[in-house]
């Protein structure tokens, strides 16, 4: 995934002269070729256009930095503005205060929420949590049963009360949403600690999908509504999660299918357009193919430039040694030239030095 992006960015900054000063040419190429290669790889237009605004903005302001030359701050400033559209910080799940804590998964079909509620149950067993799946899709063939096998490989009991169907042609019975709420209160009686429910998908959005998952939601009052995302989608992506978000209402983003080599900026958008953290990346179709999602990592591996990001740190960071030694050397000198505005560099650099150890 993202390879094709990452090449186009990388050949961008190819161009970029390492000496001197970056004219408004220069940067405006630059800008228009990122634009290209965000726009070619699916990521939706107003996020494209948010991200090469900033992006110009910061490089014209240049906030000129005696560490890094021009290109190396083209990069940083991209990289930094990629972390931001991805969600900025990492996030985790959030946990009840008074257990069970639950976790409705929503979706399209095919996106990979009976998958990934095995993958959520392995991670918090993993952690010393007692989940429990409840399989409230009782619309799609054999959903049951799958949830059931992914409850078995993951070594987590499944709440299923219902069978589902198992043809296209039976129409569904059962109530998904008494499911779900006969869940929550085995989870409770159980003492499990966590509640996974599995809902349905459709293969599009439509209303009586919406207002199942609103009822389910509203029946298990979630600490976590997850709205997962087949990677693959492309543009629709942001279509889907915007009508989600309306629909239903998540909390937060489960990027599936990263696996595989679509262009996959679509799904990069989501957050940005939906203000919803990406919670976790689904990676293969086995429970342990999953990984919580780090904007900063998923930014320096869609760069593919890590040396060059880790350079810039170094460079930065001895850079500002440099200025604090000079500065040092200066009050210690005792001449009394250490003027008020060594001074205030002084405490950037200890403001700095403070961000680093947080
Ligand atoms: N390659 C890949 N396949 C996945 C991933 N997650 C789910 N799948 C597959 O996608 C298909 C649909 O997944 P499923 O969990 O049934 O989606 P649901 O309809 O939303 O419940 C299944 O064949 C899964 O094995 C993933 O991260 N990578
Ligand atoms: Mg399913």
């Amino acid at each position: 995934m993202f390879a094709t992006l990452s090449d186009r960015l990388t050949s961008t900054f190819r161009h970029l002269r390492t000496k001197g000063r970056l004219s408004e040419t220069d940067i405006d190429a630059t800008v228009r070729e990122i634009r290209r290669a965000l726009l070619d790889a699916d990521v939706a237009v107003a996020v494209v256009r948010e991200f090469t605004g900033a992006v110009r903005e910061r490089a014209m302001s240049a906030e000129v930095s005696g560490a890094l030359n021009p290109a190396q701050q083209v990069v940083k400033i991209v990289n930094e503005e990629l972390v931001a559209i991805l969600g900025g910080e990492a996030r985790g799940l959030a946990m009840a205060k008074n257990p069970p804590t639950v976790i409705l998964l929503a979706g399209l079909q095919g996106a990979g929420k009976t998958t990934l509620a095995g993958k959520l149950a392995v991670h918090l067993k993993g952690l010393g949590h007692t989940p429990v799946l409840v399989a409230a899709d009782l619309q799609r063939p054999n959903a049951v049963s799958q949830l059931k096998v992914v409850g078995e490989r993951a070594g987590v009991p499944v709440f299923a009360p219902h069978p589902g169907i198992t043809h296209e042609a039976e129409a569904p019975t059962g109530d998904p949403v008494g499911v779900a709420r006969d869940g929550l209160a085995f989870a409770q009686s159980k003492l499990h600690d966590v509640v996974i429910v599995d809902t349905a998908g459709r293969l599009g959005v439509d209303a009586e999908l919406m207002a199942q998952a609103a009822a389910i939601r509203d029946a298990v009052n979630p600490d976590e509504t997850i709205f997962v995302i087949d990677a693959m989608t492309g543009q629709d992506a942001v279509q889907t999660a915007q009508a989600f978000a309306e629909g239903v209402g998540f909390t937060g983003v489960v990027l599936s299918k990263l696996d595989g080599d679509a262009r996959g900026g679509a799904a990069l958008s989501v957050a940005s357009v939906t203000g919803k953290p990406i919670l976790f990346a689904s990676t293969g179709e086995k429970l342990t193919d999953f990984e919580p999602f780090y904007p900063y990592r998923m930014a320096s591996r869609i760069l593919d430039m890590g040396d060059v990001l880790t350079l810039i740190e170094q460079a930065e960071k001895a850079f500002d040694a440099e200025q604090s030694a000079k500065a040092a050397e200066k009050l210690l000198s005792g001449k009394g030239d250490f003027t008020l505005e060594d001074f205030m560099e002084q405490m950037k650099q200890l403001r700095k030095l403070g961000s680093m150890t947080k």
